[in-house]
């Protein structure tokens, strides 16, 4: 049994804690050397919306879907009034909307950042499109990754590419409402392979702040090196108020978008740790959008944000159960072994207990896995789907 001051801590922090989940995370996706389908992954957005209603449902802590422009609405603004229906219909409403400026054949040189001015017109068109799009579903985010770089040394003008980004970015976040954020996304390599016109979060800080005071850093976990300090990161971002959001998932080699904490759970842990503390040392409430961006390619779509949401809620839970004050202290007189095991305390600590108790008073499942598997959907859904995905050639998602 838990003691009663953890019970209450966990369903605090739970209480204030949401996670959104990715479209695409739910169609079939796969790797530059194919995509296996699976019979029952979602192929429409309207397929994407209910999956994500499940995930919801079970968790309690998903209402909102992170959208990809192209491959979610289709008609771009015109599709803005069927993605309504359809939130209405499965209980999530549409989250961050993200542009895509990279699939296209005209973008192969790039798009903000592409030496052809009519290319960064037309990509600046489609993110002003996208604006549209946010303020029609009532977004608070656009969501912006670039695929733009280059492959090969003295192939592009990195100065050049750098300018035009921050002519774009400063002219499309001109035409953002009050209220309205732009978050950009940094990312070390692929597809470019030499240089990435927006490789760390120090381009990506750069960029965000001369675009103007609505533009946040996104920090994207799979988005950096190997040996990289990502909570080091994200402490600063948090001290310069620069923090917009994350887009988690986990890693073992590159930008593998595996499920979060399936390989350093402690990762993932530290840095809802640093937000925890930025929060109990400033009084102010970090104002930061928390998303998955992942792609299971041979897990259970479903099953896998699932487990993904429950790891989650196990993590915050943890970050909470950090003695601050008592942290603070040690960090101050030096005591190292004691503050580390202040933190590896928390960390260790099983919270399994409470969150069940937080689960119940919500009047949600215990387990949400076995609630899901229960239900039956995914049987009533994929004799629907397993047709469709045998004939689908789509898109990455
Ligand atoms: C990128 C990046 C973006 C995501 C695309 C599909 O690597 O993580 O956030 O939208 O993949
Ligand atoms: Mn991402
Ligand atoms: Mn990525």
């Amino acid at each position: 049994m838990p003691h009663a001051n953890q019970v209450d801590t966990v369903a605090a922090a739970l209480d204030q804690f949401q996670i959104e989940l990715p479209s695409w995370g739910f169609a079939n996706t796969g790797t530059r050397f194919g995509k296996f389908q699976q019979a029952a992954a979602a192929i429409t957005t309207e397929d994407k919306f209910s999956d994500a209603g499940q995930v919801h449902q079970f968790t309690g802590v998903c209402p909102t879907v992170a959208l990809h422009v192209l491959w979610d609405l289709p008609e771009g603004v015109g599709s803005v009034p069927d993605v309504k229906t359809l939130a209405a219909r499965y209980g999530v409403r549409a989250g961050s909307i993200n542009p895509n400026v990279f699939q296209d054949q005209i973008y192969k040189y790039g798009s903000l950042g592409n030496p052809d001015p009519a290319v960064r017109a037309h990509s600046l068109d489609h993110l002003l499109a996208s604006i549209e799009i946010q303020t029609g579903l009532g977004s608070r985010d656009l969501s912006l990754w670039f695929a733009d770089g280059s492959n090969y040394p003295g192939t592009q003008n990195i100065r050049h590419r750098r300018k035009w980004f921050a002519d774009g970015l400063a002219a499309a976040h001109a035409r953002l409402n009050a209220g309205q954020r732009m978050l950009v996304e940094y990312k070390p390599f692929e597809p470019a392979f030499y240089h990435t016109d927006i490789a760390d979060w120090g381009m990506a800080l750069e960029l965000a702040r001369s675009a103007g005071p609505q533009a946040k850093v996104l920090v994207d976990t799979g988005h950096h090196y190997q040996a990289q300090n990502i909570e080091q990161i994200v402490a600063w971002l948090l001290d310069l108020d620069m923090l917009g959001g994350f887009h988690f998932n986990d890693r073992r080699y590159a930008d593998d978008d595996l499920t979060m904490g399936s390989i350093d759970p402690y990762q993932a842990f530290r840095i809802f740790h640093e937000i925890r503390y930025f929060e109990w040392e400033t009084g102010k409430r970090a104002d930061v959008a928390y998303m998955i961006d992942q792609s299971h390619n041979l897990k259970g779509k479903i099953e896998a944000m699932i487990q993904t949401v429950v790891t989650a809620r196990e993590l915050v839970a943890k970050a909470a159960l950090v003695d601050h004050a008592r942290l603070a202290r040690l960090q101050q007189s030096c005591d190292l072994v004691d503050a580390e095991e202040c933190l590896k305390d928390a960390f260790a600590t099983d919270v399994r207990p409470a969150i069940r108790e937080w689960a119940a008073s919500k009047g949600l499942p215990a387990d949400p896995m076995d609630a899901f598997r229960q239900s039956g959907y995914l049987e009533r859904v994929t004799p629907l789907r397993r047709e469709r995905n045998l004939s689908s050639v789509a898109s990455y998602a």
